[in-house]
């Protein structure tokens, strides 16, 4: 994009869709693309549910950035010779440089990139997960749920929408306040419409309907990082997830659910919190706690009834490559 001082700006998204009609040049391919995320990155972990509620595993490969960037950004340190092993990089940013010569703006996960010619095509964290959902369906494996249902995307969005704004993003708001008004408007604004959620689950036992759906997965992954670092972290410590019975009840099922706790390591997220951010924690030391074995303590959410697949079925257990030491 070009100013009046003439200077070209980067774009710090890249918005491109893979679509069945491949309409913006990217058309869905079993083998094609490669999905780059952190574990510890909630908004790349939404599309790790997804893929794996939806069965994409063999479809879409993915790269585990390791949790703790460094001044180039997200880099392939956990693989052999630190370079990814399908695209053959060392640094996310190269990805996002073959598709912008020259690109130094954001490098951001999630990211999808395109395996021949090692391109970024996405990081519209927003959009990835619905497309998958939507446009990838040929390749869904057999039992797939619908996460995002035509008959109820209005009511999903709008769920989604609050939860983005005081939730999914109210905690960063929080976090990374840079003045007390600022922070406390956060915080109040997370808390009221926590609360908000809680009241609605205390009746039902998914968001929307009586099955998972994208809304489920996108309060998950903020829900599951909230004791161990958004409560200290990010100052959102009015109360801990532990010690609100219905949304800690209702995190508990999704985790306990194939395609959820399965793709979360605390490790990764702890360490990068509390080791990235250096302006809220100098010392960058990683708290030990919390305890973490009570995720896998029963629910009892079976109660309130729900179908959480519909009329399919649990993914099977993740390809052995991916799976993430248990708790
Ligand atoms: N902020 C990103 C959304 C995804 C995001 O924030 N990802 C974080 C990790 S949780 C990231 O990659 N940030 C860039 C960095 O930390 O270098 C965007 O607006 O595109």
């Amino acid at each position: 994009m070009r100013d009046s001082a003439g200077f070209t700006r980067s774009a710090s998204h890249f918005t491109d869709r893979i679509t069945a009609d491949g309409r913006d040049g990217w058309p869905v391919e079993a083998g094609r693309y490669r999905l780059v995320v952190s574990r510890a990155c909630p908004w790349a972990s939404r599309s790790l549910v997804v893929r794996r509620l939806l069965g994409l595993e063999d479809a879409l490969s993915v790269a585990v950035a390791d949790p703790v960037q460094d001044e180039r950004s997200w880099r392939f340190t956990l693989d052999p010779d630190d370079r990814d092993p399908v695209l053959g990089i060392r640094f996310l940013s190269e990805a996002y440089r073959a598709r912008e010569d020259g690109y130094d703006g954001p490098v951001s996960v999630p990211a999808v990139v395109d395996v021949p010619s090692g391109r970024l095509v996405t990081n519209d964290y927003q959009r990835i997960t619905l497309d998958l959902s939507t446009q990838w369906r040929e390749l869904h494996r057999e039992g797939a749920p619908d996460l995002y249902p035509r008959s109820s995307r209005e009511e999903i969005d709008e769920r989604m929408e609050g939860i983005y704004q005081d939730v999914n993003n109210g905690v960063y708001k929080a976090g990374f306040a840079k003045g007390q008004e600022a922070y406390d408007a956060a915080y109040a604004r997370l808390f009221a419409r926590l609360d908000q959620v809680s009241d609605h689950l205390a009746g039902q036992r998914y968001l929307v309907g009586d099955t998972i759906t994208e809304a489920d997965v996108r309060l998950f992954t903020t829900l599951v990082r909230f004791d161990a670092v958004y409560h200290g972290h990010f100052k959102c410590n009015r109360n801990k997830l532990t010690e609100d019975p219905v949304l800690w009840a209702y995190a508990r099922d999704l985790f306990q659910t194939p395609g959820f706790g399965d793709t979360v390591d605390f490790d990764h997220i702890k360490r990068h919190y509390y080791v990235v951010h250096e302006d809220i924690n100098p010392t960058r030391i990683v708290p030990r706690g919390p305890d973490l074995r009570g995720w896998r303590t029963p629910h009892h959410r079976e109660e309130l009834g729900g179908r959480p697949f519909g009329d399919g079925t649990p993914p099977p257990p993740p390809p052995s490559a991916e799976v993430v030491q248990p708790l």
